[in-house]
């Protein structure tokens, strides 16, 4: 079978979602696209031979030749198509995050709820990266015995220069590690703390960065993560957690070391695409894999949610200078199981 998607938002990631699905995995194909920007919907759609080209994502949602939707527009119009996408009865791969506010994700869980089954991935792609993968497999066989601490770095290149704010290093940044280390550990975040350091003159006014983000699970691993979005060289994730008896790290740089002229070297990624692109091919995979069975099994809406609710405290912590404790509402039966790859 092969799956009908429609994607609104045909920006950075849009594009890059609508490659793989045409290029790189089997079982889907791009039938239609939209786009607040039309003209650059309409781009998009002329390299898809037969693509519709929709003025609004609640047509495309609609449209009989659509069986699945990918929402890849900005964070604060997720929630609307989301909704919309469960009222009309088509599984959904949302870009992170899954929803702006909690109460949004809140009402996302109740629409699915309602549906009586999941239909929401969320682009978590973290869970798929084959580093992670190992990073969480070796925590799990015991290989470094209880985990005690985790060091995190997320350092982009850059940020726009406009429209990027301190807050978002938290909502749009550091939610991959909030996913992670909830997903890593299998223990919730139970509250949070965000330390200014010295400002980089690199940003744009009025940002702060870099930030340290302090993350403390219920269980009692403390994490820091190091959020640095305008560092200039590359796009550089690290981890590494800390055990009672060893620590295990996520293995960094390119492929390849060179050793020449008195130097050892190897590459930085540019970016997410660069870093996590064979992350994206299997997440996506996964999720057109499921639709095709009629599951649903990745991370999910309470991931969102959860994720979101987290970031929201950080929010709060950025805010007061605090450390802020975080509560999550009971876990519905629905999403009793860890979504994702083991
Ligand atoms: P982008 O600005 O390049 O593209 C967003 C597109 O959405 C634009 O074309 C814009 O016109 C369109 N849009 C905005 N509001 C809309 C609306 N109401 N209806 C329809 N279209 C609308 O941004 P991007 O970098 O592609 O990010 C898109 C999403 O992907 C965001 O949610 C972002 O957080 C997420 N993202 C995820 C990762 C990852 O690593 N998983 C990386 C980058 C971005
Ligand atoms: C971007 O939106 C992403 O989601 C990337 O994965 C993340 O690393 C980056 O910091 C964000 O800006």
């Amino acid at each position: 079978m092969t799956v009908r998607v429609g994607v609104i938002g045909t920006g950075m990631m849009g594009q890059d979602h609508i490659r793989r699905i045409s290029r790189v995995l089997a079982g889907g194909a791009v039938t239609a696209v939209s786009d607040a920007d039309a003209d650059r919907a309409a781009r998009v759609a002329a390299g898809l031979p037969g693509a519709r080209v929709h003025p609004a994502g609640q047509e495309l949602i609609t449209d009989s030749e659509v069986d699945a939707v990918v929402v890849t527009s900005w964070g604060p119009a997720h929630e609307e198509y989301v909704l919309a996408a469960i009222a009309a009865g088509k599984p959904v791969f949302c870009e992170k995050p899954l929803a702006t506010t909690a109460e949004a994700c809140q009402r996302i869980i109740k629409a699915e709820q309602g549906a009586g089954r999941r239909m929401v991935q969320v682009g978590f792609m973290r869970r798929y990266d084959a580093a992670c993968r190992a990073l969480r497999a070796a925590v799990a066989a015991g290989e470094i015995g209880t985990p005690l601490l985790m060091h995190c770095a997320h350092r982009n290149a850059a940020v726009p220069p406009y429209g990027f704010t301190t807050e978002m290093m938290i909502s749009d940044s550091a939610v991959h590690e909030i996913d992670l280390v909830r997903w890593l550990f299998g223990e919730e975040i139970a509250a949070v703390t965000i330390l200014r350091p010295r400002r980089s003159s690199k940003g744009a006014a009025g940002l702060h960065d870099p930030l340290v983000v302090i993350l403390e699970t219920a269980g009692g691993i403390l994490v820091d993560v190091e959020l640095f979005v305008n560092a200039t060289y590359g796009y550089d994730i690290r981890g590494e957690v800390v055990g009672e008896h060893g620590t295990v790290a996520l293995a960094g740089g390119g492929p390849a070391v060179l050793r020449h002229d008195g130097r050892r070297s190897d590459a930085v990624p540019a970016d997410w695409r660069e870093r996590f692109g064979a992350a994206f091919d299997a997440e996506l995979q996964d999720w057109l894999t499921a639709v095709a069975a009629g599951s649903c099994t990745g991370p999910g809406s309470w991931d969102g949610l959860a994720a979101t609710v987290i970031a929201q405290a950080g929010h709060e912590a950025l805010r007061t200078g605090r450390r802020t404790p975080v509560t999550l509402p009971g876990r519905p039966g629905l999403y009793s199981a860890a979504g994702g790859p083991s």
